[in-house]
């Protein structure tokens, strides 16, 4: 799970992920996005429980938070780079923003 993803299987998973973006084109080693919510409160209802996703894969995001704003990037350290993991938890974080209505 923590080994680099391909360059094309990299490029097959951000078709499925169209709101994030990679830090560098010609050599990602991240992906990030900014969720925009309807207030503090649930923003941090969509923290509380990907941190409890994060916890539970053992992959945890680097993240920012002002009032009603979440800025993700999603790296994995230990590969140095991109993996499945970084696909997953995106999946999960758009999946979880989606019911909330984001
Ligand atoms: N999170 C992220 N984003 N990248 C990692 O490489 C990573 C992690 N490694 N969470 C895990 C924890 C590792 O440090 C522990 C020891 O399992």
């Amino acid at each position: 799970m923590r080994t680099l993803l391909a360059t094309d299987a990299l490029q097959a998973a951000l078709v499925g992920l169209p709101h994030w973006q990679v830090n560098d084109a010609e050599k990602p080693t991240a992906i990030q996005r900014k969720f925009v919510f309807k207030d503090f409160s649930q923003a941090f209802g969509f923290m509380t429980q990907a941190a409890m996703q994060a916890h539970h894969l053992d992959h945890h995001p680097e993240w920012f938070n002002v009032y009603n704003r979440v800025e993700v990037t999603l790296n994995t350290h230990d590969a140095g780079g991109l993996t499945q993991l970084d696909i997953d938890l995106a999946r999960y974080m758009d999946q979880l923003a989606g019911t909330m209505g984001v």
